[in-house]
């Protein structure tokens, strides 16, 4: 049958669809890496080597007697099982991993001399870790929440790791207050509740105390804290950097990626149910995609801004509280990454990473962001606790491919077994062995950016960091009508859970009413509070006073449906040409096309024969889709079925695109609309995928209203 098998194929399978150059290159990096370990036709042996005769009983004195305490076998075994977790990461716990490799698009030597970005020809490989914060390491995927987007690039010269999230700026602007604002957004100390979710008293308690974290709050409020897919994500670097040349020039930058999936979210609605149905939603849909080869794109671009102009603008480029619109510095493109293989094994390569932002190569320096200047300070400070001490740059995913070699000795866990005596520098015993290299030789040592500081030692905030709404204001008028309902039910949603009024009040009063009068009246009717009159603060309004690439609508994405899941529903008397017709009209756009029937077991088809499924109704429902379509010979079958009406009208309320006929749009109550088409699968099929490709059908969103949850 022509539907695709849900059954990923296996990792030579998907690498058959990568290029050649990129196969011998995955093939030459995995051959490097002698450390991958395959038990494949060899015996089970204990940690010593010895080989394992009896895997199923423990040693003991006759068959019912007493278990002896010479068993070394059961003994190592349940020692190590014992201490087989490691602490989970302090933030970030929640996360999934992917290889892959990133390409620059040409030489931008006039920008930065790190060796990565000059030459086209060039691949150089990447560990990336999507992650939530708030939660656990079980936590659902699905929740309200920021997600983090860390690359490690393995280059020629050192690593590099760009440990961004998926908005552009932080909840505060100064180090010293990251674990107030941990503890405060973290389940309460009490009774651990929630988990995964800001939707409780001491996060809004915080936020609303500390107007500077008012733009990231609404980003957080916004549909990019419920994505669609992490590979429909943009990433941000966040902090400005500096990228440097050869000849020592420096400017100022900001990181982004920008997905070529387009950047797209689930409905509220959806998130929440998929947080119970699939768990791990977000986790298998990139798992998915990289085993049946629809590997997911990024590109990697800078906002430039020259060192002269770091005064230009009305807010401080070292504020991590605001972004730099792209109406004003637009986003030069340096090259892209793909996502093309999964990890092996979770534990060894997702858990055990170890990003830091102060993993920079020659190149790429920091700017004084005091948010920024912390972090380089608390990511290997943390390692050394979850990873077990300082050798955590040993775990073969923490590896550079560039030669690493130092004084540096001994601690926990060293696998390095490093020659010679001297073990300091500069030594004469081991012929001054390894050697310092100068910034300007060919491939040079790192040399920090020559920035004069002439300042009194001081505590004190920056005065150019004090607006803290104009921005929060100008994303949410950027926002088109659908994006700014959204982010009113989000603030209400989340208030509504707060329990004491003070702090709904407050944030009324002293946070949303200085970003927006529309959207504090709104929210303090849904919280039946009384409507602020007006801001407290004199909000200055920067400019310019709407920027449309903060709304997600202007990121549609440039593959179509590739790689969207698409539900056709078969039952009984269904016409297998249709479902042919169907599934075959899909597929040439490289969309996912899953059948679905009542049950598991195959469907007898109108000629008598079965067809098998992929998947029952209930076990893969409609939120975990991204169309519907029903072929011809079951519209009874299906009117007939509560589970089927349940799954067509949820998908009608979430705004998918859907291909039905006439009978069952009647008997479900229904009209036709632009993502609601009456199939002729021929026909309907042109108008579904635009549909799909739009992502959600906004304009049913009034009808779908009155439609039950
Ligand atoms: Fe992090 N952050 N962070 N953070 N962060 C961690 O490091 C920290 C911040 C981000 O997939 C921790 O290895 C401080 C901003 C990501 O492994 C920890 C401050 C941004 C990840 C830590 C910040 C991030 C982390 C926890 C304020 C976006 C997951 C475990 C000064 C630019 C990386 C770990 C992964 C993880 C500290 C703020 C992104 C505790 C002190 C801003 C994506 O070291």
């Amino acid at each position: 049958m022509p539907s695709k098998k849900t059954d990923a194929p296996k990792h030579s399978e998907a690498a058959g669809t990568q290029t050649p150059d990129r196969a011998n290159t995955n093939a030459k990096l995995q051959s490097l890496e002698t450390f991958r370990s395959d038990a494949t036709g060899q015996a089970l042996r204990t940690n010593q080597g010895v080989k394992i005769a009896d895997n199923q009983n423990s040693l003991k004195a006759g068959a019912r007697g007493a278990s002896l305490l010479e068993d070394f076998i059961l003994r190592e075994k349940i020692t190590h099982f014992d201490h087989e977790r490691i602490p989970e990461r302090i933030v970030h716990a929640r996360g999934t991993g992917a290889h892959g490799y990133f390409q620059s698009y040409g030489c931008h030597a006039e920008l930065t001399k790190a060796g990565f970005l000059q030459d086209p020809e060039k691949i150089t490989p990447v560990f990336v870790r999507f992650s939530t914060v708030q939660g656990p390491r079980g936590s659902a995927d699905t929740v309200r929440d920021v997600r983090g987007f860390a690359v490690k690039f393995y280059t020629d010269e050192g690593n590099f790791d760009l440990v961004g999230n998926n908005m552009p700026v932080f909840f505060i602007q100064d180090a010293i207050k990251f674990p107030d604002f941990v503890h405060a957004v973290k389940p309460e100390p009490h009774n651990e509740m929630p988990t995964g979710g800001s939707a409780h008293d001491t996060f809004w308690d915080f936020v609303s105390l500390v107007p500077e974290s008012a733009h990231m709050v609404i980003w957080a409020m916004s549909d990019r804290a419920i994505p669609r897919s992490l590979r429909m994500m943009e990433g941000f670097g966040v902090h400005t950097f500096r990228m440097i040349n050869t000849e020592g020039v420096a400017s100022f930058v900001k990181f982004h990626w920008k997905p070529r999936q387009g950047v797209h979210s689930v409905l509220w609605d959806e998130a929440q149910k998929l947080a119970g149905k699939d768990t791990d939603y977000h986790r298998r849909d990139l798992w998915e995609a990289i085993e049946t080869g629809d590997y997911p794109e990024w590109e990697l671009g800078v906002q430039i801004v020259p060192e002269a102009d770091e005064h230009r603008f009305d807010f401080d480029l070292l504020d991590p509280t605001k972004l730099i619109p792209e109406e004003l510095v637009p986003v030069t493109k340096l090259g892209k990454m793909v996502l093309d293989r999964n990890p092996d094994n979770f534990f060894a390569e997702t858990e055990q990473v170890a990003f830091c932002p102060g993993h920079i190569v020659p190149g790429i320096d920091f700017s004084n962001d005091p948010l920024l200047q912390g972090r380089l300070f608390s990511y290997t400070d943390t390692q050394i606790s979850r990873l077990g001490g300082p050798n955590f740059h040993e775990i073969p995913i923490n590896r550079p491919v560039a030669p690493n070699h130092s004084s540096q000795r001994d601690a926990m866990h060293r696998m390095t077994i490093d020659k010679g005596r001297a073990s300091y520098e500069p030594n004469s015993i081991d012929g001054g062995w390894p050697k310092e290299t100068p910034p300007a030789a060919q491939d040079g040592g790192f040399e920090s950016y020559q920035e004069r500081i002439d300042a009194h030692k001081i505590r004190q905030r920056s005065e150019s960091f004090g607006d803290h709404f104009s921005q929060a204001r100008l994303f949410f008028q950027s926002m088109s009508p659908t994006e700014q309902q959204h982010i009113i039910k989000a603030y209400s949603f989340e208030l509504g859970k707060v329990e004491r009024e003070t702090i709904r009040q407050r944030e009324v009063n002293e946070i949303l009413a200085n970003i927006d009068l529309k959207l504090a009246t709104a929210v303090a009717a849904n919280l039946g509070l009384p409507a602020p009159k007006q801001g407290r603060v004199q909000v200055k309004g920067g400019k310019p006073a709407q920027s449309k690439a903060l709304s997600q609508m202007s990121h549609p994405g440039d593959v179509g449906i590739k790689g969207r899941k698409i539900a056709v529903l078969v039952a009984e008397g269904v016409e297998a040409a249709s479902v042919d017709k169907l599934v075959k009209a899909l597929e040439a756009k490289s969309a996912r096309p899953m059948l679905l029937g009542p049950t598991s077991a195959p469907v007898k088809t109108a000629d008598g024969k079965p067809l098998p499924v992929d998947a029952s109704m209930e076990g893969m429902p409609s939120i975990m889709f991204d169309g519907i379509v029903v072929p011809k010979g079951v519209d009874k079958a299906l009117a007939s079925s509560g589970v089927a009406k349940h799954f067509l009208l949820e998908g009608y309320k979430h705004l998918k695109a859907m291909v039905l006929t006439k009978d069952l749009l009647s008997s479900l109550g229904l009209k036709e609309d632009k993502g609601l088409l009456l199939g002729d699968e021929q026909k309907s099929v042109g108008a579904f995928v635009k549909a799909v490709e739009g992502h959600r059908v906004w304009e049913r969103e009034a009808a779908a209203e009155a439609v039950p949850a």
